[in-house]
């Protein structure tokens, strides 16, 4: 067995979880931060045979997008009359996903 954790945009998370459910797939769904923009985006847990994990992700990369983000850069120097750097655009997404083992499942 596989534990498929995916990050995902909020924008993209409803379909993604609606999508693995029609398919028959248990999910968790979890709120978490990136690290980056310190912005809102979900992670996903779903327990699954090996033999699905391609399948799952398809079904993940078929509902998530890119999309670009606005970001401020933190100017290095803070003195009177520094000019404030422009945003700069980040891409965000699809879906950061990392497949892993699992050792043992049980429901008890
Ligand atoms: P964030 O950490 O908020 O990152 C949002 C986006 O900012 C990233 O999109 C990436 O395009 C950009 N970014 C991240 N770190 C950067 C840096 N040091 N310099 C410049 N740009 C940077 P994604 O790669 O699509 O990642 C979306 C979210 O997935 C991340 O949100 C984070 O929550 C998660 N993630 C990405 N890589 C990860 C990893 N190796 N381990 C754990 N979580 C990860």
């Amino acid at each position: 067995m596989k534990l498929v954790l995916a990050i995902v945009q909020d924008q993209d998370v409803q379909a993604v979880m609606a999508n693995l459910t029609r398919e028959g797939f248990g999910a968790t769904k979890l709120a978490s931060t990136g690290g980056f923009l310190r912005e809102g985006n979900s992670t996903i847990l779903i327990g699954v045979e090996e033999e699905k994990v391609e399948q799952v992700l398809r079904l993940i990369g078929g509902c998530c997008r890119t999309r670009k983000q606005l970001v401020q850069p933190i100017s290095a120097v803070g003195g009177l009359g520094d000019l404030i750097p422009p945003p700069i655009e980040v891409p965000v997404g699809g879906a950061t996903v990392f497949v892993l083992h699992v050792e043992r499942f049980e429901k008890v």
